[in-house]
């Protein structure tokens, strides 16, 4: 099955290295990286280019226009299809997701269509994160779920593998996020489009490497992107 891992970075000079080599190490059969960069002032994107060099299935996405999280995301999408991927893993670049877990992300994906890398089931574990942190992203958690009616109990992970399908279904054109919110979008894209969604747990750590873009005025976003989405469901916008 031809495989694509897709990493949105911007500014992971001291993580993308290790990361790539990481799976690479993992030896599975027909699988390409693709790095999505915002043209990232570290010269992130210089590390991807000369491993790229090196070897044929790691890729560089260099994106310079129309910048964010989302927007780098939905162009690793598109990328991966038209390269003929038939399953999509994405992570993020910050170590959190340690790539151990994609050969089971990948072997679940034979009974489901998008596989979750989860903190909130039975043997998940979340590792370096503040008490203050564990609690937003809890209530951030529940708003999401009340709101998009969601059944997944990790809505906010970033860690997941994909059919092809779905990826295909949910219009990626269309995705309304720029920054992080896409990461809820496309779930509920998916949700609504019916497919099958499971999640394994994982063991989270947090970066101690590089800094989080993910401040309040992120958050901030990503909760009245809640909110637009759900008006755009009641109004039969999506
Ligand atoms: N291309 C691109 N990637 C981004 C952008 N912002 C964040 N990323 C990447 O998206 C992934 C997640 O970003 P993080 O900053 O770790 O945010 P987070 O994981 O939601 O938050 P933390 O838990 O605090 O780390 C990382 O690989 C980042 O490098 C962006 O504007 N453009
Ligand atoms: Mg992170």
């Amino acid at each position: 099955m031809k495989t694509f891992v897709m990493i949105p970075t911007y500014n992971e000079k001291e993580n993308i290295k290790n990361l790539i080599d990481r799976i690479l190490k993992l030896r599975i059969k027909n699988l390409h990286i693709v790095v999505a960069d915002d043209n990232s002032p570290d010269g992130t994107w210089k590390i991807i280019q000369q491993i790229s060099k090196k070897n044929k299935n790691v890729h560089l996405l260099l994106r310079k226009k129309d910048k964010g999280r989302g927007s780098a995301g939905r162009d690793g999408f598109i990328y991966c299809l038209r390269h003929g991927a038939e399953a999509i893993v994405e992570m993020d670049a910050d170590m959190s997701h340690d790539p151990k877990y994609i050969p089971s992300m990948l072997e679940e994906l034979k009974n489901a269509d998008l596989v979750l890398g989860s903190r909130r089931v039975e043997g998940s574990k979340e590792i370096g994160r503040s008490l203050i942190r564990k609690i937003v992203t809890h209530f951030a958690n529940m708003y999401i779920r009340l709101m998009l009616g969601l059944k997944v109990k990790d809505c906010n992970s970033g860690f997941r593998c994909f059919k092809r399908k779905v990826l295909e279904k949910i219009n990626l054109d269309k995705l309304e996020s720029k920054g992080p919110a896409i990461v809820q979008e496309v779930l509920f894209k998916a949700h609504l489009k019916g497919f099958k969604i499971r999640e394994i747990p994982i063991t989270f750590v947090d970066r101690t490497k590089g800094y989080s873009k993910l401040g309040i005025p992120q958050l901030a976003a990503g909760y009245f992107m809640v909110l637009k989405l759900k008006f755009l469901k009641l109004i039969g916008g999506i």
